[in-house]
């Protein structure tokens, strides 16, 4: 629906921004830190693009006050990072590492001191290297006693200090490119091993948010998942279909585990004949039940669009990691679903279709399916960015994206849709997973590239003063 007028946003909305540990701070070896899966995977040739690694990433380890000064002359309001695991138990499962906690004592103090509300990711992505030689990661039921106390360490420190806590980045994201396409450690292609990994990620989620529960943290927590809903290629009852399988494979067989503690029967019925449903033992599903998240968190860059894929049809495609517009292909599951091109959309030059009403469908289905609130933990535009001389960065392109997206945020509030807060991904320049340094998503420049650290120095974007604004008139001028 068209709204004439649009509510304001809330007075206590949460203008953020997000980061990740292995993307920006570096430090790689230091202060006792120990070696996580991402510190190895990228050693593999191949694997990233140009074989960048997050060895220094943009330095924000030791650069994080300057970094944090430069949110706070902006006015941001919350600040999204994680936690390195390997920081603060170097091998995952032993002692503690003093000197890694100070690191994000000093951060979040930094952070409180602007007004900047912490909002903590325990984990995104980087498990101790360790705990992947010791016994498989996220494979061994193990993992839920370590990751828990992890989390546990971090609750108890930070109590008091973090209200806004994430449990699992990007659950989805992780475990598909980790265990079916071998584009994120662990390198593996497994679609059984895929799915058994991801149960007893489930549990560990479900784990850390009990514990949160029995502690009493003044606080609240929730998974950040990567949802893009789905749209038919068209009107074809098998295209219909084809995109509700799409949201039941891709999107519910997460969320509803969180929120209901129940596998989407339609996803498990088609595991189970192929032999692929992870196996569930006593107390499973109690678990999983016990622990609903206190919000959604929503990391949004995209829909998708699918169609009919016949039972011989596509399954693995291709990602566009060059940044060369139109090298992706098509990919799917056969039987269920296969993407397609939508014709109405425009995209970025990673192929990624750019769509802010897909944001409003985004909110609103979530809002509907579980009646949480939620908190945007990731959106924003991966884009080449240009220097200019004079240290400028004119990036209206992606000034242009993120009104796109803000005003969705506020027709979805004004549909009803409890939003606390946006966070655009990313706060700084950082480094994108396989995309190397040149997929730029900051509201800051980081000059350096992809083998050439430079000297990391900072300048703000057009996009910096853009949110400045819209933070300082609460949403009224975008
Ligand atoms: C999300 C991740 C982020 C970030 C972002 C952009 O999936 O949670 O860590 O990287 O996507 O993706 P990319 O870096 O591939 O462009």
């Amino acid at each position: 629906m068209d709204h004439q007028t649009l509510d304001a946003f809330p007075d206590n909305f949460l203008w953020g921004s997000a980061s990740a540990a292995y993307q920006v701070e570096g430090a790689a070896k230091e202060d006792g830190k120990g070696e996580s899966v991402w510190d190895r995977f990228v050693q593999i040739p191949g694997k990233t693009y140009k074989g960048t690694t997050g060895d220094v990433a943009v330095d924000h380890y030791h650069r994080y006050k300057e970094d944090v000064a430069l949110m706070a002359e902006q006015g941001l309001k919350a600040y999204r990072f994680s936690v390195a695991w390997s920081r603060i138990i170097p091998d995952g499962d032993g002692e503690v590492n003093e000197k890694g906690l100070e690191f994000y004592d000093k951060l979040i103090d930094e952070l409180l001191a602007h007004g900047i509300e912490p909002v903590l990711t325990l984990y995104h992505w980087d498990i101790p290297q360790a705990l992947q030689d010791k016994y498989g990661g996220w494979e061994s039921r193990q993992v839920i006693e370590d990751f828990t106390r992890y989390a546990d360490i971090l609750f108890q420190r930070y109590n008091n200090k973090v209200k806004y806590w994430v449990s699992l980045n990007e659950q989805n994201i992780f475990i598909m490119l980790g265990y079916r396409m071998a584009a994120h450690p662990p390198n593996v292609v497994d679609e059984k091993r895929m799915y058994q990994a991801n149960h007893i990620a489930n549990l560990a989620n479900a784990s850390v948010i009990r514990r949160f529960r029995e502690l009493d943290i003044n606080g609240q927590i929730g998974p950040s998942f990567a949802y893009g809903p789905t749209y038919a290629l068209d009107s074809h009852p098998l295209n219909q279909l084809a995109a509700e399988n799409n949201e039941a494979f891709n999107a519910h067989w997460w969320m509803d585990v969180y929120v209901f503690g129940e596998y989407p029967k339609v996803v498990w019925k088609y595991l189970e004949r192929k032999g692929l449903a992870p196996a569930i033992e006593e107390g499973d599903m109690a678990l999983l039940k016990s622990a609903k998240p206190d919000f959604m968190g929503l990391n949004y860059y995209q829909t998708a669009t699918v169609e009919h894929n016949p039972i011989d049809g596509v399954s693995s495609g291709k990602m566009n990691t060059s940044g060369k517009k139109g090298s992706s292909e098509a990919s799917g599951l056969p039987g269920v679903f296969k993407t397609a091109d939508n014709p109405y959309v425009e995209q970025t030059d990673w192929d990624w279709d750019i769509d802010p009403v897909g944001l409003r469908i985004a909110l609103r289905r979530i809002d509907s399916r579980y009646n949480l609130p939620i908190m945007i933990t990731e959106n924003g535009l991966g884009a080449y960015d240009k220097l200019e001389e004079d240290g400028s960065i004119h990036d209206d392109y992606r000034i242009d994206f993120l009104r796109k997206h803000v005003k969705a945020v506020q027709e979805a509030i004004t549909d009803g849709v409890n939003v606390l807060g946006y966070c655009t991904w990313s706060y700084t320049d950082l480094l994108s997973w396989l995309n190397g340094y040149q997929k730029r998503y900051g509201f800051v420049y980081v000059d350096r590239e992809e083998l050439d650290e430079k000297e990391l120095k900072r300048y703000k974007k057009d996009s910096y003063f853009w949110y400045k604004k819209v933070i300082e008139t609460n949403g009224k001028e975008l």
